[in-house]
C-alpha cells in the first residue's frame, strides 16, 4: 500500500483527549503499520500532551507537536501539515482522536489516492456511508451544513465538512495554506473548495463514523457561526465565477 502512495503521516489534533489518545494511536499503528503519526496538541489542560510524549518516547513512528494554547482545529492541522511537508511526507491524513474516524478504514482512503485522487474524503453522506450513535440534532446539523454548503458553493461533494481525509502533499502545495483563515470546522470546507477550484480530483470513500464514547465534543456555537458566515461569504464572492461557468 505505502509503496504506491509514498510516506504517510496521520495528523491527530487533540484537545483534552487523554482517555482516547492511546487507543487511537494503537489502532492506527495496527491498521497501517508503515504510517507515522503526529499528535498536534493545543496544550490540553487534561495532560494529553504528556501522554503523547510518552507514546512518542516508546515508538519511533509517533511524533508530537506541542502548541501554546487552544487555537482551533484549522490552525492545528495547518501546523501539522507544515511539519509533515517539511519532513518530506507524501500523504497527510486528518483523523480525530476520539475514535469517530476508524483507523481500520484508512487503507480505503489511501487506495483512493493510489487510484489517482488528489484528496480522498471519508464520507458519511455517500451511499454506503454511515453514522453510528449520533443524536438526531447532530445528524441534522451535519446534513444541513452539507446541503447549505452545496447550495452556496456548488461543489459536487456530499460531505464537505468531513474530518477524515487524506491529502497528497502535492495537493496542499498547489492549493496553498498561507492565506487560510478558517479556524474551526469550516477549515474542512475551505480546503475542499480550494481543491475543487484548482481542478484537482476529490474522491469520496464511504465510511462509518462512530460517535465518541469517552470525553467531550468541542463543537460550539462559535464554530457553527464561523462556518455559516464563511461559507456564505465564499458563496457570494464565488458567484460571478459560477455564473461565468454556467454560461459556457
Ligand atoms: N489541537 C486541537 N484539537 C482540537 C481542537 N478542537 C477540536 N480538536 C480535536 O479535533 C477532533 C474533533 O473534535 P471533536 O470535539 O471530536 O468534534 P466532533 O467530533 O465534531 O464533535 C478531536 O480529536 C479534538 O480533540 C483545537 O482547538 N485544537
Ligand atoms: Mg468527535
Amino acid at each position: 500500500m505505502e509503496q504506491t502512495v509514498g510516506r504517510v503521516l496521520v495528523i491527530v489534533p487533540t484537545y483534552n483527549e487523554r482517555e482516547n489518545l492511546p487507543m487511537i494511536v494503537r489502532r492506527v499503528r495496527a491498521a497501517v503499520p508503515e504510517a507515522h503519526l503526529l499528535v498536534a496538541d493545543d496544550a490540553s489542560p487534561d495532560g494529553t500532551g504528556e501522554i503523547a510524549d510518552e507514546l512518542a518516547a516508546a515508538d519511533d513512528h509517533v511524533h508530537v507537536l506541542h502548541r501554546s494554547g487552544k487555537q482551533g482545529l484549522g490552525a492545528a492541522y495547518i501546523a501539522g501539515f507544515r511539519w509533515g511537508m517539511a519532513e518530506g511526507y507524501d500523504v497527510l491524513v486528518e483523523m480525530d482522536a476520539d475514535g469517530s474516524h476508524q483507523p481500520e478504514e484508512l487503507p480505503a482512503l489511501l487506495r483512493a489516492l493510489a487510484g489517482g485522487a488528489d484528496l480522498a474524503i471519508g464520507s458519511r453522506w455517500v451511499p454506503g456511508g454511515k453514522v453510528v450513535n449520533w443524536p438526531a440534532s447532530r445528524e441534522f446539523l451535519s446534513r444541513g451544513a452539507n446541503v447549505y454548503t452545496r447550495m452556496m458553493l456548488g461543489m459536487p461533494v456530499r460531505d464537505a465538512t468531513a474530518g477524515f481525509r487524506a491529502y497528497r502533499a502535492a495537493t496542499l502545495q498547489k492549493i496553498g495554506l498561507d492565506d487560510v483563515e478558517s479556524q474551526g470546522y469550516c477549515f474542512q470546507v475551505d480546503l475542499t473548495l480550494r481543491t475543487v477550484r484548482h481542478g484537482l480530483r476529490v474522491a469520496e470513500v464511504p465510511i462509518t463514523f462512530v460517535e465518541r464514547t469517552v470525553g467531550a465534543s468541542k463543537m460550539s456555537r462559535d464554530i457553527i457561526a464561523e462556518a455559516l458566515w464563511r461559507v456564505t461569504q465564499w458563496g457570494v464572492t464565488g458567484l460571478p465565477r459560477r455564473l461565468r461557468r454556467s454560461r459556457r
